[in-house]
């Protein structure tokens, strides 16, 4: 989750005004215009996300919080089998009310590990250190607040234990096939053999499904994706008209790619600040998001192709998504 907490100090909230500005300017002059989708989560978009989970098509929530409620003993069983003491790190922590589940029963289990949620959301973190150990008794929380690589990093002079990383929520999907390979050679880097990664996929299955999951009746999806329209008008001085705007969800099941985009109705142009002119031709495109979907063998694929070995797939009962354990070697 991406949000600018008000809590920042002026310096640091004027730089990440500044990185959002580059950003937004760099994708909307590109031949082909796109937005990076980690601005979707502002303060409002964030509230919208937590609405799009609860709509009945995004079934991805549902799918992955039955695997951690109902065999959260099973995940535990696997990540106590070697023997050796872990500790565990959350990437994009969120609320944990997912990771809960697995932190719970290992405590009631009297397994002695820290939890480190990582979240770029400083208002995530505190809350996380403010509500999680009175529901998990005994929890050990260290919270990071920023990056996941420059945080992976603190862990390592904070911890001497081996490592679990939890990678829910089918975050991988917004990088596509090539990025998320050298995301995970990345995290590989800095893990030692004997590491474990718990990751959520969401699975390639009837496309209609997928799409419907990003195209909402209720249009909550569509409000998401104008809201980052609405945030470039917000924080960087922009005039985008949204009425101006459609939302266009698209899913290949070839190559399992979902975007969203949004298209011009009109010729138009849309001003920036002071500096910036972008001009858009009717029916043309802003790629806004990728949700890449997998089948198992190309999970195996990534695994191989970035040094993990796969353990176990953990499903939900249709086989919809899946949390898969690898481990380093
Ligand atoms: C938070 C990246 C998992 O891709 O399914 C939901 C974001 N975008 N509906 C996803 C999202 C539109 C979501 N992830």
């Amino acid at each position: 989750m991406t949000v600018i907490p008000i809590t920042l100090a002026p310096g640091k909230r004027r730089a990440a005004i500044e990185n959002f500005y580059q950003d937004v300017v760099r994708g909307l002059t590109a031949p082909q215009k796109y937005l990076d989708s980690k601005y979707f989560y502002d303060a409002k978009g964030d509230a919208l996300f937590q609405e799009i989970m609860q709509c009945h098509e995004y079934y991805l929530t549902g799918c992955e919080m039955e695997i951690l409620s109902s065999q959260a003993a099973a995940i535990a069983a696997e990540l106590c089998s070697s023997g050796e003491a872990f500790d565990i790190i959350e990437l994009g922590a969120g609320d944990a009310t997912k990771s809960i589940h697995l932190l719970k029963y290992l405590a009631e289990k009297g397994v002695d590990y820290t939890y480190y949620p990582i979240d770029i959301s400083k208002n995530v973190i505190s809350l996380l250190e403010k509500t999680l150990p009175a529901n998990v008794p005994g929890l050990k929380l260290h919270g990071l607040n920023g990056e996941y690589f420059d945080m992976l990093k603190r862990v390592g002079n904070l911890s001497t234990r081996k490592k679990v990383l939890l990678f829910m929520g089918a975050n991988i999907g917004n990088f596509n096939v090539a990025a998320a390979r050298s995301f995970c050679r990345e995290l590989r880097s800095m893990l030692s053999p004997g590491d474990r990664l718990l990751t959520g996929f969401d699975l390639k299955k009837h496309p209609q499904m997928i799409l419907s999951a990003y195209n909402d009746g209720a249009g909550i999806t569509r409000a998401f994706n104008f809201n980052l329209l609405e945030r470039i008008n917000r924080e960087l001085d922009a005039d985008f008209d949204i009425s101006r705007f459609d939302h266009f969800p698209t899913y290949d099941p070839g190559t399992g790619a979902c975007k969203s985009y949004l298209v011009s109705l009109a010729n138009q142009k849309v001003r920036i600040g002071d500096d910036v002119v972008i001009t858009f031709a009717e029916h043309e495109t802003i790629y806004m998001e990728i949700s890449q979907k997998y089948s198992l063998p190309e999970i195996a694929q990534l695994a191989a192709t970035s040094g993990f070995e796969p353990v176990t797939y953990f499903f939900d009962s249709k086989r919809w998504f899946t949390d898969c354990l690898w481990e380093c070697y």
